[in-house]
């Protein structure tokens, strides 16, 4: 999480923290880590993955272009860096860096109007992180009955298109 528009992050940051309470975490099992700002979360979240301690990072931040011309230097290199991140260590980010053109957009998306990004975050987190640990699964099962080159989705953990539970429009 950054400190950058701490009033703002702090908010993100509780919403994460309940969503994952919420998805079964246990306090012990989750840490926060502080940095600057926006821009030094890719960075952090690759040396925490790096660590293999941890099944998701929740990256938590918020740019305002508004604040300075630092927005548009800053927003493309953290996208790019988080995603990067996810896909060079394989361990799942979410992305709760609000990207906001004014200080009310960001507060609407803090909790106020438009849900909380930290609490979307939190439950992205948990969600990518449980497909990880089925796929992986899935993986080893493969590898150790020899079957390499074909790499399929097993009937215990998929779920047929058919009854898949359809979201509530
Ligand atoms: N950091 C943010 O998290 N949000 C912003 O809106 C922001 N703006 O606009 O400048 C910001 N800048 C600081 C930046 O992320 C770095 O911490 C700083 O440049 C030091 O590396």
């Amino acid at each position: 999480m950054s400190r950058f528009n701490a009033f703002i992050t702090e908010r993100l940051f509780q919403s994460a923290y309940d969503g994952l309470l919420r998805s079964g975490a246990k306090k012990k099992d989750i840490a926060l880590v502080r940095v600057p700002g926006a821009f030094e979360i890719p960075s952090a979240a690759r040396m925490l993955a790096e660590t293999r301690k941890y099944d998701a990072i929740v990256c938590l931040g918020c740019l305002i272009r508004g604040d300075t011309a630092h927005y548009d230097v800053i927003v493309n290199e953290v996208t790019r860096g988080i995603g990067q991140s996810a896909q060079e260590t394989g361990v799942p980010h979410a992305f709760g860096v609000l990207t906001c053109d004014t200080l009310e957009q960001a507060i609407d998306r803090a909790g106020l109007k438009m849900g909380n990004k930290g609490f979307e975050a939190a439950l992205a987190a948990v969600e990518m992180a449980n497909l990880k640990k089925v796929v992986s699964r899935q993986l080893s099962v493969v590898s150790k009955s020899g079957r390499r080159s074909q790499v399929s989705v097993g009937k215990k953990n998929a779920v047929p298109v058919s009854k898949e539970r359809k979201p509530r429009a």
